[in-house]
């Protein structure tokens, strides 16, 4: 008891993480404050994951911020944001963590926050708040997986695909049952843009969501950019990756060109695994964990796609690369 007092009061060191700022730490209680990122937006969005903390109590603070963000090559757009960014942090947690959430508005318009990994009341704790408010509200992290987290203010479609979502990774307890070398989170999702060409950002294009006219479908918030910046990895290294479709209204058809996952476990729970899978479905608002293996004597060596193999979608910009050690760049390789 002592041992967790003093741990909860003691002003313990910063750590930097790849997508926040952590405030403070102790082995009882973490808090990580998403206003702290700086610079707001980078690319490419960091897509490698570190392990969640063994603090107990993992507390985050998540202003709501509008924000001018880069959705492709030359184009910008007028979002509105967790933390500044699109996707916003990530949020790692394990299984039987107490998460706490604080949300403050520091937006123009009313908005809230859903988290699907959590059990609770959503009158109380996704209700919307006005600009200048705050909420806060806390959950046991009971369910292990890959979950969306989203504004649902109405019209939800719009604050969807204004950028307003963010991953929350559930660790299983006792971890994950396959030891991996690298891991990597994907979010999808749409764009549905009028301008954004010239020096005024773009803007939301409602009728084009309303008919599901995307104009981007991107992974982590940006057109192409793990083409231009590809993942890396080494040559027999165990991959997993946590990918959440935001939608809002796709479906992500997931796959690797050049591989085949060994295991993948639908909504990320490990009680119920799937093998030797080529394409998995991720619904909007669903996620699922996929893990393979870049051995030496199979996918070795090279570059490969990670696309959703609904190719209308990939060829708006839902398409990045794993390169596996240092290959040769391959003329005409495709995809
Ligand atoms: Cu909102």
């Amino acid at each position: 008891m002592q041992g967790k007092i003093l741990g909860i009061v003691a002003v313990a060191f910063a750590l930097a993480t790849t997508a926040a700022v952590r405030l403070s730490w102790s082995p009882e209680i973490q808090l990580t404050d998403f206003g702290s990122v700086s610079p707001p937006a980078t690319v490419p969005y960091p897509a490698e994951l570190v392990p969640a903390s063994a603090a107990a109590v993992k507390e985050f603070r998540i202003p709501i911020r509008d924000a001018t963000v880069e959705i492709a090559e030359g184009k910008t757009y007028t979002g509105w944001t967790f933390g500044g960014s699109v996707p916003g942090p990530v949020v790692r947690v394990r299984q039987g963590d107490l998460v706490r959430i604080r949300l403050v508005n520091e937006a123009s318009m009313p908005h809230s926050i859903d988290f699907h990994a959590a059990r609770i009341p959503m009158n109380r704790a996704f209700r919307t708040i006005l600009p200048k408010d705050s909420l806060a509200f806390e959950f046991i992290a009971r369910d292990p997986g890959a979950y969306l987290v989203h504004c649902g203010t109405p019209p939800v479609l719009l604050h969807l695909m204004q950028g307003m979502y963010l991953p929350i990774i559930v660790d299983p307890k006792g971890g994950w049952p396959v030891k991996v070398e690298k891991e990597f989170v994907i979010v999808q999702s749409e764009f549905y843009v009028q301008g954004g060409d010239s020096a005024l950002p773009g803007q939301a294009n409602w009728q084009r969501a309303l008919d599901r006219q995307a104009s981007y479908v991107v992974f982590n918030g940006r057109a192409f950019q793990y083409q231009e910046h590809p993942l890396h990895v080494d040559v027999g290294d165990r991959v997993r990756l946590f990918v959440v479709n935001a939608g809002p209204s796709f479906t992500s058809d997931f796959h690797i060109v050049g591989t085949v996952f060994d295991n993948v476990y639908p909504d990320g729970d490990p009680r119920h695994p799937l093998h030797s899978v080529q394409t998995w479905g991720i619904p909007a608002g669903g996620g699922a964990v996929f893990e393979t293996v870049f051995d030496k004597a199979a996918s070795g060596e090279g570059t490969y796609a990670f696309v959703t193999h609904a190719f209308a979608d990939a060829a708006k910009g839902a398409v990045g690369l794993i390169q596996v050690g240092a290959p040769q760049q391959v003329a005409g390789m495709g995809h």
